[in-house]
């Protein structure tokens, strides 16, 4: 494994690590959630030359590939790597696949105490075709921008887990395990905060800059449960890594959780990913001028027009201040309908700012 930490590289665009500072920026840091993804044609491309998604996540060249492509398009300040959060529970072995223009399934979904019991967090070298993408990925950068490294959350992954794929409606199979038999589930989440607190280290060995927790489903729970079994297992994860790489800024996205962005700022994560469902200015209001905030424009307007974004762009950050602690992005990721011209406006609009 390359245990080089590479966060001393200097990078010809620092703006988003600066975000992280308390310096007051020319304009504000800019990168897409999903930035690179189905929306774009040669995404399409690369992916019939892998073969299938999945084998595009395992081949560190390919990855890399797509890493760059919306780079190359746009005028972004930072580079999220390309993977999946469903690989972890994929190296648990849950048997992971995605059918043609479906969603996830896992063969072997935990539903019940045995196989809830036989959970045992990963050996890493399990996913070193994920670390072998960070050390490739960063190098097809050239130090030109920061690499985002991330995984699920402990509660977003184990509603893919229990549930076997997803849900729309509130993973009612994940819940009911949660209510019913919380010592079983709290065991999937000890798990899950073990495997990531592994896995994100790793992603920092070799190569990432910045670290980030996707907890898209933290929302489904009600404020007091979202604390206990979304947000505290993200804050052990978040206190492992603060220790253990300090100089590596982490940062949380809850989907729905603006109820609770006091108690995200308060687990020691260096950011707060901002969902399109909630204000800036509240969530600023709430966590405090030392945390940088991220979002939290409507990923549906990349399918409209350009009057459209500059005018909601606006009307989003009234009241709020741009340029200190604050990284621009969608409220969550770029939808595969999205128009790549209107991402160009997007992100040519927020340089104005
Ligand atoms: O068909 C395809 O080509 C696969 C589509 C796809 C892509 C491009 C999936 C399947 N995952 C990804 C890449 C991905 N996923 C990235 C890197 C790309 C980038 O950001 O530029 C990242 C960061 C993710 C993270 C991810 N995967 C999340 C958390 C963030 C979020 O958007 O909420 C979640 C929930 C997943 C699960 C997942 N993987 C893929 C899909 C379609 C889904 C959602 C399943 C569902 O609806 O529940």
């Amino acid at each position: 494994m390359n245990t080089s930490n590479t966060s001393d590289v200097p990078f010809v665009n620092d703006l988003f690590l600066r975000a992280f500072t308390d310096e007051r920026l020319p304009c504000p840091p800019v990168w897409l959630m999903r930035q690179a993804g189905r929306y774009l044609p040669e995404y399409r491309a690369t992916r019939g030359k892998a073969g299938s998604f999945l084998e595009l996540c395992r081949s560190p060249a390919f990855c890399a590939e797509v890493l760059l492509q919306p780079l190359e398009r746009f005028d972004l300040d930072a580079a999220i790597l390309f993977s999946d959060i469903l690989t972890v529970p994929d190296a648990m072995g849950l048997g992971l696949s995605f059918g043609v223009g479906e969603g996830p399934r896992f063969a072997n979904p935990l539903r019940d105490e045995a196989s809830v019991k036989a959970l045992v967090a990963p050996d890493m070298r399990s996913l070193q075709y994920v670390f072998d993408a960070v050390a490739e990925c960063k190098r097809a950068l050239k130090s030109k921008v920061p690499l985002i490294g991330f995984s699920g959350s402990p509660f977003t992954l184990a509603c893919y887990m229990i549930e076997g794929g997803g849900s729309s409606d509130g993973f009612p199979i994940t819940r009911r395990m949660m209510l019913q038999r919380p010592e079983l589930f709290q065991h999937v989440l000890d798990v899950n905060v073990a495997a990531v607190t592994a896995y994100l280290s790793e992603q920092v060995r070799s190569g990432a800059d910045v670290l980030m927790l996707f907890d898209t489903w933290g929302g489904v729970l009600a404020p007091r449960l979202y604390r206990e079994y979304s947000l505290k297992p993200m804050r052990r994860i978040v206190s492992s890594i603060n220790r253990s790489f300090p100089q590596t800024p982490i940062m949380l996205f809850s989907r729905g959780a603006a109820h609770s962005f006091d108690a995200m700022a308060m687990t020691g994560a260096h950011g707060l990913g901002v969902d399109w469902q909630s204000d800036l200015v509240d969530a600023r209001n709430a966590a405090g001028a030392g945390v940088t905030l991220q979002g939290n424009f409507d990923p549906l307007l990349l399918t409209t027009d350009a009057a459209t974004i500059q005018r909601e762009v606006t009307k989003a950050l009234t009241g709020f201040d741009p340029h200190v602690r604050y990284v621009a992005n969608l409220g969550h990721g770029i939808t595969p309908d999205a128009d790549p011209a209107l991402v160009e406006v997007l992100v040519h609009h927020l340089r104005t700012l």
